[in-house]
C-alpha cells in the first residue's frame, strides 16, 4: 500500500472520531429522551437489521463462491460458463422490492403518526422562526420572545406535557433538530412546519442547525431546556418582567437606547424594539452568547459587541465601533438584563 493511501485512511479514520465527537456533544440518537426520537430510533433499528441481514448473506455468500469455487492446483479447465437464470433473476428482483416495501411501509407509519398528531387546545405552542445564524423563539400565549434557549415542561406519566413547535424561517432553509428529542423539520421561507416534543427526563438537550445555511451555519445551536413545571412557570414568570431599571445603570441604558442597537434589538420596556436581532430584555438568563459561539459571560458579551465578526465571522451583526466608555457603559446595562 502506498504511503498517501495509509495517511487518507488515517485521516478519514480520525475525521470520523472526530465527527463521533461532535454527534456525542449535540446529543445521541440512540438515546431518545422524547416519543418522536424514540419512534426514529426504533425505524432506524429496523434499518439497521435489515442491513446486516443482507449484508451476512451477500458477505456470506461471496466467502462461499471465493472459497467453493477457486482454482485447484493443476486444474487449468475453463468453468462451466452460465448465462442468465429466470429463477435467480425474478429472486433478485423480487427480495429487495419487498424490502423497500417493508422499510416504506415502516417510515411511513411512524412519519404520519408523528406529524398527524393532533394539538389539544391547551398544548404548549412555541413559534420557532431560523435566522442566519440563530434561533428566535416565541411563546405568543405568554408574550416572550428569547432567542437560541426553548424552555419546555419535563413530561411524565402522570402529567403529560406535550409542547408543539411552529417551524418558520426569515431567510433561507434551515432545519430545526434535537437528536435526543426528535427528528429534523425543515424550516422553510413561507412554508410553516409543525413538529412537537413530550421530554420525559429533566436537563439540557442540543441541538444544531441541520440544513445548510450559510457561513455560520455550524454555529447556530440551539438548546432545549427541560424543567419542571414549577422551574417553568418561575422561568415563564421571569420572561414576563420588564427588564430592570437600577439606578446605577441608567447611564449605560440611555447609552444603549441612543445607538443604533435599538434598530436590531429589543429590550421590553423600552424604546428599544427592534426584530432583527435577538431579544435582549432577559439577555443574562441564557447559557451562550450568538447561539452556542461562547458562553454568556461578561467579558465574552464585551468581546461579542466590540467586535461580532472577531467571535462569529460573518455574523449579520454589524461591528458598531463604540468608544471604550460607549462599550463599558452598554456592557454594564446588558449586563444587568437578567
Ligand atoms: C443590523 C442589526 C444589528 C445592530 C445594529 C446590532 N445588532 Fe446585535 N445582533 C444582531 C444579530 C443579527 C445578532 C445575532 C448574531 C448571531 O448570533 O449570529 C445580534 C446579536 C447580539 C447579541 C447576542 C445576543 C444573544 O442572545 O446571543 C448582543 C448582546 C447584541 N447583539 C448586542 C448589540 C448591541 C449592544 C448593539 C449596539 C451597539 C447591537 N447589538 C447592534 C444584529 C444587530
Ligand atoms: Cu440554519
Amino acid at each position: 500500500m502506498r504511503a498517501t493511501s495509509q495517511f487518507a485512511i488515517f485521516w478519514s479514520f480520525l475525521a470520523v472520531a472526530a465527527y463521533g465527537q461532535q454527534v456525542q456533544a449535540i446529543g445521541n440518537i440512540f438515546k431518545p429522551k422524547a416519543t418522536p426520537a424514540e419512534s426514529v430510533y426504533h425505524v432506524s433499528l429496523l434499518v439497521m437489521a435489515v442491513c446486516a441481514a443482507i449484508f451476512i448473506v451477500v458477505a456470506g455468500l461471496l466467502t462461499f463462491a471465493l472459497v467453493r469455487f477457486r482454482r485447484k492446483c493443476g486444474d487449468h479447465r475453463e468453468p462451466a460458463q452460465v448465462y442468465g437464470s429466470d429463477r435467480i433473476e425474478i429472486a433478485w428482483t423480487v427480495i429487495p422490492i419487498l424490502i423497500v416495501f417493508v422499510l416504506t411501509m415502516a417510515t411511513a407509519r411512524i412519519v404520519s403518526a408523528t406529524l398527524d398528531k393532533p394539538i389539544p387546545s391547551d398544548a404548549l405552542k412555541i413559534t420557532v422562526v431560523g435566522h442566519q445564524w440563530w434561533w428566535e423563539i416565541r411563546y405568543p400565549a405568554f408574550r416572550i420572545v428569547t432567542a437560541n434557549e426553548v424552555h419546555v415542561p419535563v413530561s411524565t406519566t402522570a402529567n403529560p406535557a406535550i409542547t408543539f413547535l411552529g417551524l418558520e424561517s426569515a431567510d433561507v432553509a434551515h432545519s430545526f433538530w434535537i437528536p435526543q428529542l426528535a427528528g429534523k423539520t425543515d424550516l422553510i421561507p413561507n412554508h410553516p412546519n409543525r413538529m412537537w416534543i413530550d421530554p420525559k427526563q429533566e436537563g439540557t438537550f442540543l441541538g444544531n442547525c441541520a440544513e445548510y445555511c450559510g457561513t455560520q451555519h455550524a454555529n447556530m445551536r440551539l438548546r432545549v431546556i427541560v424543567q419542571s413545571r414549577a422551574d417553568f412557570a418561575k422561568w415563564v414568570a421571569g420572561q414576563q418582567q420588564n427588564a430592570m431599571t437600577d439606578a446605577h445603570i441608567e447611564t449605560g441604558r440611555s447609552q444603549f437606547l441612543s445607538l443604533s442597537c435599538v434598530n436590531c434589538h429589543t429590550v421590553s420596556g423600552t424604546a428599544a424594539i427592534g426584530t432583527f436581532g435577538p431579544d435582549l430584555s432577559h439577555l443574562m438568563s441564557r447559557d451562550t452568547l450568538a447561539a452556542g459561539v461562547v458562553p454568556n459571560r461578561v467579558n465574552n458579551l464585551r468581546e461579542w459587541i466590540k467586535d461580532p465578526d472577531a467571535v462569529k465571522p460573518g455574523s449579520l451583526m454589524p461591528n458598531m465601533q463604540l468608544t471604550p466608555e460607549q462599550l463599558d457603559e452598554v456592557v454594564t446595562y446588558l449586563s444587568s438584563l437578567k
